[in-house]
């Protein structure tokens, strides 16, 4: 963990570190089932796919999501009461946290955290000229490994985090738990965790939400072979992999994979990795669930489950946790 704090006195700094990039893709590699963590699509030009993503019809995710928001903003806003701190994991653009910081009361603070460094400098300063009066402290940081909470200027009565867009679809249900528990720590007796959800649905959708006709689902995919030749000095012929993207009902997860379209060899430094002809790596799971399978993982990891809002079709939950 590199804390450039020096850099910017303004951005609490934990980026995962050129040489934690490196090490992880290389033993990814050298699997059985090769895999790179889904963590990694997110530089520059992959968090700029995602924002892209999220504009696609047939990704559903974004405008349900904000929609049971809007529809149900005011009873949001009581639960969470005033003079919170509200930890953003994964703020991306900082889009959906407007809808609520228009709403809240008297906010102490916001902390957006995000691994893309750029995106992030950028966005909250936009915060800071749209909300003056509200302390915005960024943090870059790998949020799955430890990095502190800055400390506001002023006493927070609760610490709620904001984590939407089920973002937890990338944990598998072990580290699901693990996470929400460390989640339930940070933010103490009391404090609150207010988080989207994905839910099991038809198949064809989710297979449609994944294979877009646009392909930009395939370029954020393909972006971080790209993203392994630009920062580890690697070789990948990205034009030789292909996306491929399917709902796996057993594990009930849509799973994403790059496919190497022949036989082939890429070089990391000295070691050589080979390829078979349809040989994988796997880049990222995206678990859906029940509302009983998430209010078990909820429930194992110290949470009460307060509320649940879902949309008409019951595609997606937004979903009021509080650490018991
Ligand atoms: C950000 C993890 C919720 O799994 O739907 C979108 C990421 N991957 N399209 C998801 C993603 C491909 C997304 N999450």
């Amino acid at each position: 963990m590199d804390s450039n704090l020096e850099n910017d006195g303004y951005l609490h700094d934990f980026k995962p570190s050129r040489e934690r990039f490196y090490s992880d893709v290389l033993s990814g590699l050298q699997k059985p089932q090769k895999e790179i963590p889904s963590k990694y699509f997110y530089d520059e030009q992959g968090s700029k796919l995602f924002e892209c993503i999220c504009t696609l019809e047939e990704y559903y995710i974004p405008c349900i999501e904000a929609s049971i928001m809007q529809t149900n903003i005011s009873e949001m806003v009581e639960l969470i009461g005033s003079r919170v701190l509200l930890v953003e994991y994964g703020c991306g653009a900082c889009m959906k946290v407007r809808g609520l910081l228009d709403h809240l009361h008297d906010p102490v603070a916001y902390v957006p955290i995000d691994i893309s460094r750029e995106q992030l400098l950028r966005v909250t300063q936009d915060l800071s000229v749209s909300y003056p009066d509200l302390e915005v402290l960024p943090v870059c940081a790998d949020y799955t490994s430890s990095f502190e909470i800055p400390v506001a200027k002023r006493k927070w009565d609760r610490m709620v985090v904001y984590f939407p867009g089920s973002t937890i679809s990338n944990f598998d249900i072990l580290s699901g738990k693990h996470f929400l528990k460390h989640i339930a720590n940070i933010c103490g007796q009391g404090g609150a965790l207010l988080i989207g959800v994905d839910l099991k649905k038809d198949p064809a959708v989710l297979h449609s939400a994944y294979n877009d006709n646009r392909r930009v689902t395939a370029a954020f995919n393909l972006n971080l072979l790209q993203r392994i030749n630009r920062e580890l000095n690697c070789d990948f012929q990205v034009d030789m992999f292909e996306h491929y993207a399917f709902y796996n009902p057993r594990k009930g997860r849509v799973e994403m994979h790059l496919v190497s379209q022949r036989e082939q060899s890429i070089y990391l430094d000295s070691t050589t990795i080979n390829f078979a002809k349809g040989e994988s790596i796997w880049t990222e799971s995206s678990y859906k669930f029940t509302l009983n399978e998430f209010a078990q993982m909820a429930t194992a990891a110290g949470f009460k489950v307060e509320r649940v809002w879902t949309d008409d079709q019951q595609w997606f939950s937004v979903q009021y946790l509080v650490a018991a």
